[in-house]
């Protein structure tokens, strides 16, 4: 993570989460590996559980993360602050829960959904009403991207 994005992440962290959707059924659990100094992560799960998933939260240090996404098939360009998974796929940074549903109901063939860095106004990075205009990326499994949503515009 760059300086920018850990203060931008610490900033954050202070903002409240998005709100509750109700009235919406359980989509299913997510594993979440994080740092436990990472604010906007935190902030990501409570986005999640709010949209009606069930979220276990792993802390661990900074070389396990870098090893979990390794591993998860999540290159240095698609990198985030934290990495999940869900229903077999997986997860990098603040995807938002309405995509990570669409990902578990249209089941593509492939590695799962990104965005990378962390851009503001995504799910954990609210600042205020500042929109940072970003992209949700498919994943496939040879490493090809294509456009699944995009947000903030
Ligand atoms: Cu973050």
């Amino acid at each position: 993570m760059s300086p920018r994005s850990t203060i931008l992440c610490l900033l954050a962290s202070l903002l409240f989460a998005a709100p509750a959707q109700a009235g919406q059924k359980v989509p299913g659990s997510v594993e979440v590996f994080k740092s436990a100094s990472c604010g906007c992560c935190g902030n990501w799960v409570k986005h999640m559980q709010q949209s009606g998933f069930t979220v276990t939260a792993n802390n661990v240090a900074y070389s396990i993360l870098q090893k979990i996404k390794r591993q998860a098939g999540v290159t240095e360009e698609f990198a985030s602050c934290h990495t999940a998974h869900v229903g077999g796929y997986v997860i990098e940074g603040h995807v938002p829960a309405e995509d990570v549903k669409r990902l578990l109901q249209e089941k593509p063939e492939a590695l799962g959904l990104v965005v990378p860095g962390m851009p503001i106004g995504s799910p954990g990075m609210e600042m205020g009403s500042e929109k940072e205009p970003y992209e949700v990326l498919l994943v496939k499994k040879d490493g090809s991207t294509e456009v699944f949503a995009r947000h903030g515009r």
